[in-house]
């Protein structure tokens, strides 16, 4: 699928027909499960829980992509890691010791992941950046689906990419919030690598699984990286699975 992935965020399926979608996705060439983990205190909601996680992969041999959205991180990570390798992302602002968090996460056999909400100041994890295998950039605050880009968050997804190349760090930015068609383009462009596809685009209202995404592979197959922009599209495969 060239250097481009798909993340679908399950929060976003039917839940009383989560295995035909999960057979879609087989057959739809979807690169990971994106669960959203929300527990009503660092955001006011709640969704997904680590059963959840092990029933999906009991079935699936897509990896997940964990997003915790939750305070005291650390207590969690066990009940999170029960998938080896899975993708596991936190916001650093709900930990006191986030590299402690990032070992734990390695420890249990998962691949640490930055999130980081629309307000937070990149500079403020430029330390923590080396320690990761990628970064989640939301475009929108977390918390719920089908919500609106928030204006800038382009011009930052850019700047993070600069501060990483700067670095000399190559993993990718996933984006999360909002990814649909018309803001895909401008999103590859501003450096995102990894897409969390939910009621924007594979789960719009109206048409199949399939036929979004089999629109999603063409829209990443016609589009590349313009010159000097982001990372050669040969090493986009390459950080994680
Ligand atoms: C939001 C969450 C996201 C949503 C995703 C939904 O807190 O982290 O992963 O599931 O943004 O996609 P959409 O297309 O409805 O914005
Ligand atoms: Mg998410």
């Amino acid at each position: 699928m060239g250097p481009f992935r798909n993340s679908v965020s399950m929060m976003c399926a039917d839940f009383l027909d989560i295995r035909s979608a999960l057979d879609a996705f087989a057959r739809g060439g979807v690169d990971y499960l994106h669960i959203d983990v929300m527990d009503g205190h660092y955001v006011p909601n709640f969704t997904l829980g680590p059963d959840f996680c092990a029933s999906l992969s009991a079935y699936s041999p897509i990896p997940l992509d964990i997003h915790l959205m939750i305070e005291d991180v650390d207590a969690y990570i066990p009940a999170f890691s029960r998938v080896p390798g899975s993708l596991i992302s936190f916001h650093p602002e709900t930990c006191r010791h986030p590299f402690r968090t990032i070992d734990l996460i390695r420890k249990h056999n998962c691949r640490p992941g930055l999130a980081l909400e629309p307000g937070l100041a990149i500079e403020t994890v430029k330390d923590l950046l080396p320690q990761v295998e990628f970064v989640l950039a939301m475009t929108v605050s977390p918390g719920y689906a089908g919500q609106k880009l928030i204006p800038g968050m382009l011009g930052k997804m850019a700047a993070l990419r600069e501060t990483l190349e700067s670095a000399g760090l190559d993993i990718p930015i996933e984006v999360d919030g909002n990814v649909s068609w018309e803001n895909l383009p401008a999103m590859i462009r501003s450096g995102g690598e990894i897409f969390v596809t939910g009621t924007s685009s594979i789960f719009e209202r109206g048409t199949s699984l399939e036929a979004n995404l089999g629109r999603l592979r063409a829209l990443f197959a016609s589009l590349d990286r313009p010159e000097g922009r982001g990372r050669p599209a040969s090493s986009g495969t390459k950080a994680l699975p």
